[in-house]
């Protein structure tokens, strides 16, 4: 059945695979015996089944050295699409290399075969020029025969090249050739907006501030913010004037729910989570900093802006806008000339 290739922002019924940077092409579903084959196959693994769903990948390198996944040749960008799956749901997702090195497409969270691996230690790589399928496979909660549970794959996870560089994909990772997946679980509430945060080495999406995004929701908004790390050290993630459940989705179940509150998260390489918030919830517009709190690393320029606007989208007025090109005190320059608020 057609679906659409973004996300719809009301409650979890089936899959869908949505990408944010790019536009994106309608993800388009399998039809035909052999998929409803390896359905059956699947089913048989996860009882529960989902949607067999098929999409593209193009590893690429861009103009400035760096190396990124896109859904289009051309279209590669860093940190890689986002990829939206409902549990239950297999994807079969091709990487076409369009480098000149051998690359590769690894998972975390995901059920897969050997095949699917990524490594050259499985053979399941791709040498320039040539195209792969990778089949990732996911499932719902399960109740083993022992009485066991079995947990489901809803999370947030990161999918990276696994050989650029070195048999581990330092390289690759290191140049960009990675991003983020979120696994639903049926009836998950739906984020409006979604931003994806990865600290990689000493930097933000390869970026450091001002270059760092500067992500924009209105207020009241369900956003989503996806946090992954990698390279060699550890960080602190940290979003001014919002909390959130240190649990699969940041999100309370019931006031009696103990999950801690926090707002600052320690994380290493990677490692991944995410949560949603509601922009400036009890807050208000305004320019919230987000940062990795390990202050030589925010002092190095791993710092951006969450900023949110009034219901109509604008700046509330005597707000903190600040003539453009201006230098903080702390060295930081916004990209739209703003300050930031708070410290
Ligand atoms: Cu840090």
């Amino acid at each position: 059945m057609p679906r659409r290739a973004f996300s719809r922002r009301a409650f979890t019924t089936g899959a869908v695979v949505a990408a944010i940077v790019p536009t994106v092409a309608a993800a388009q579903p399998v039809l035909g015996a052999a998929a409803k084959a390896a359905d059956k196959e699947a089913d048989k693994k996860h009882p529960g089944g989902g949607e067999e769903r098929r999409m593209t990948l193009y590893a690429e390198k861009l103009p400035d050295g760096r190396l990124g996944y896109g859904l289009e040749p051309g279209k590669a960008t860093v940190p890689g699409p986002l990829i939206e799956l409902t549990e239950g749901d297999t994807l079969n997702i091709e990487l076409v290399n369009n480098l000149d090195v051998t690359a590769s497409l690894h998972v975390h969270g995901m059920d897969y075969d050997t095949a699917s691996d990524g490594t050259t230690m499985n053979n399941s790589v791709v040498e320039p020029g040539g195209r792969r399928t990778y089949t990732w496979r996911t499932h719902a909660p399960h109740r083993r025969r022992d009485g066991t549970w079995e947990a489901g794959t809803a999370g947030y996870w990161h999918y990276h090249d696994h050989v650029v560089g070195t048999e581990h994909g330092t390289g690759g990772i290191r140049k960009g050739l990675y991003g983020p997946v979120v696994v639903r679980r049926k009836g998950d509430v739906l984020p409006k907006k979604q931003f994806t945060v990865v600290f990689n080495d000493m930097t933000i999406n390869n970026t450091t501030a001002p270059d760092t995004p500067t992500f924009t929701a209105k207020v009241g908004e369900r956003v989503e913010f996806i946090v992954i790390t990698h390279g060699d050290f550890f960080h602190t993630f940290h979003v001014h004037g919002h909390r959130w459940a240190d649990n699969r989705t940041g999100l309370l179940e019931g006031p009696q729910d103990p999950s801690r509150i926090i707002d600052t998260k320690t994380t290493g390489p990677a490692e991944s989570f995410g949560f949603q918030v509601i922009a400036g919830e009890r807050v208000g517009p305004g320019h919230w900093m987000y940062h990795c709190h390990v202050q030589s690393h925010s002092d190095m320029g791993m710092a951006g802006v969450f900023m949110v606007t009034d219901e109509d989208g604008n700046m509330p007025p005597g707000g903190m806008t600040m003539p453009g090109g201006m230098t903080m005190p702390d060295g930081m320059t916004m990209p739209d000339g703003t300050s930031m608020q708070g410290g």
